[in-house]
């Protein structure tokens, strides 16, 4: 499993951490350790869930992901 800080925006309140959480839970291969407004915190299996599905499920959800750790791993 690979460690990963993720900077979110467009997230303000508790609803958009739920939304965000719901939608990262929902990956295979995600473990999510902690979401706050504007970041998250996650382990994942890149082989299973490549980063650029990780960015889709939270560009659907309505936000916009970077990593903020590992960002040249996950490029
Ligand atoms: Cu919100």
């Amino acid at each position: 499993m690979q460690h990963l800080t993720l900077h979110i925006d467009g997230m303000s309140c508790g609803h958009c951490v739920a939304r965000v959480e719901k939608a990262l839970s929902r990956l295979d291969g995600v473990h999510v350790r902690r979401v706050d407004v504007g970041s998250a915190e996650i382990d994942y299996d890149p082989a299973r869930t490549p980063f650029a599905q990780i960015r889709q499920a939270i560009d659907d959800a309505g936000y916009t992901a970077r990593p903020v750790e590992s960002a040249e791993r996950v490029a």
